[in-house]
């Protein structure tokens, strides 16, 4: 998988790019991202990206021309699944989003970091909107840095356990069961006795039952089946 993210802030991404899971990713050759300043694109003098709204109004719009030239020029080089807008107006990310994105071989992130962006660059150029929740942030470079994670991490073999991303909370719509490590016994805080016994289907049923019961307690929309995209639990 590929991702090329576009924004005119691309310092904000460096380091989280550099570092944790995705940098493991990107050795192994199993992903990578590419992060790309828009500013690159700009034909103005001063390198600007932005612009005065048409009919006024508080606050500046990306403009069209620097998004598709970068847009153009990255889709002259291979063919992309998606170019998709990152947006507090866009489809809500849930689990099931990421699993779909995340069999995409090439996407495009489009990043904004204005009032707004040229209405024209959605109609012509983004072919998906993604939000990751109700609320907005003041750039899309957090939310594309949240999808990106979500999608590398379920392609196989970027965790060491080839399981562990279908062991995910979410993945069978029910939240994690608790996890110990040593001490068994820290100051009398005790390890549950199930987990010390070695009896594998002790372990999966106890941590099967834990799993639906801290469900029912916390996210019991999860149980009423439709709770796995973001959407069921936030509007
Ligand atoms: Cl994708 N962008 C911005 N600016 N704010 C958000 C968001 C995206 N998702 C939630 N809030």
């Amino acid at each position: 998988m590929r991702i090329d993210i576009l924004s005119a802030v691309p310092r904000l991404l460096d380091s989280w790019f550099g570092e944790s899971i995705l940098q493991r990713a990107q050795t192994k050759g199993l992903a990578e991202v590419h992060v790309h300043d828009l500013r690159q694109w700009s034909t103005d003098k001063h390198r600007r990206v932005d612009d005065y709204p048409y009919g006024g109004g508080a606050g500046m719009v990306m403009t069209l021309e620097p998004v598709h030239r970068a847009i153009t020029e990255l889709k002259g080089q291979r063919s992309y699944d998606e170019v998709i807008y990152m947006s507090p107006d866009g489809e809500l990310l849930g689990q099931e989003l990421a699993n779909t994105l995340s069999t995409r071989t090439n996407l495009i992130l489009l990043c904004g970091h204005y009032k707004g962006i040229d209405e024209r660059i959605r109609q012509h150029l983004v072919t998906r909107e993604v939000s990751i929740g109700n609320y907005v942030l003041s750039g899309g470079e957090l939310a594309a840095a949240v999808v990106s994670d979500a999608l590398i991490r379920l392609i196989p073999g970027v965790l060491g356990d080839a399981t562990s991303a279908l062991s995910d909370s979410f993945q069978d719509g029910l939240v994690a069961p608790p996890a110990y490590t040593r001490p068994a016994d820290y100051q009398g805080w005790q390890v549950p006795e199930v987990l010390l016994s070695g009896h594998e289907g002790k372990i999966d049923a106890w941590r099967h039952e834990q799993a639906l019961e801290r469900t029912r307690q916390r996210r019991p929309e999860l149980l009423q089946g439709g709770g796995n995209e973001g959407d069921a639990t936030d509007r």
